[in-house]
């Protein structure tokens, strides 16, 4: 079988990771989450394509790109999480699975951050496993690829 692609999204700041708020994200950097995704995918004979990018037109067109060429969509979209409908509207006409997934769980924090608008266009999330969440979105859209 051969290998399907994977599109790994990480919206704004994620970037910072490992520099600043280790307490409410760990200290592994956005590469280590990454690595997580690959291994994980690699298990399955998926292979991951990474874009990390703070700007939401850009993740978009990321998400564009993707239709017609990835098997599948893992995003954590960040802050754009909770009001970037345009995400919501580019996600909703891929054609494959989306898993949204969070290093911390939103809905545990601040009330602003307890909606999000991705997880309507989303087979599933998963929030509040730190670094094992990359593993689990990739297991489960393995899972979902019948992989
Ligand atoms: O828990 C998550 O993965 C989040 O998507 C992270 C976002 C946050 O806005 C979401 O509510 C939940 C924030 C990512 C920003 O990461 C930083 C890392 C280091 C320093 C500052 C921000």
């Amino acid at each position: 079988m051969s290998a399907q692609l994977v599109l790994l999204l990480s919206g704004p700041n994620l970037n910072l990771l490992g520099e600043r708020e280790p307490e409410v994200y760990g200290s592994a950097t956005l590469d280590d989450h990454v690595e997580v995704a690959r291994a994980a995918a690699a298990v399955h004979g998926l292979v991951v394509e990474h874009l990390q990018s703070n700007h939401e037109g850009e993740l978009v067109d990321a998400v564009h790109g993707a239709r017609g060429r990835c098997a599948a969509i893992v995003i954590n979209p960040g802050a754009f999480t909770h009001y970037a409908w345009a995400i919501h509207d580019a996600l909703a006409a891929f054609d494959g699975p989306v898993v949204e997934v969070h290093l911390s769980n939103p809905a545990t924090r601040e009330p602003w951050r307890h909606t999000s608008v991705v997880a309507p266009v989303a087979a599933g999330t998963i929030a509040g496993f730190g670094s094992d969440g990359y593993r689990l979105a990739v297991d489960a859209v393995a899972s979902l690829l019948d992989r």
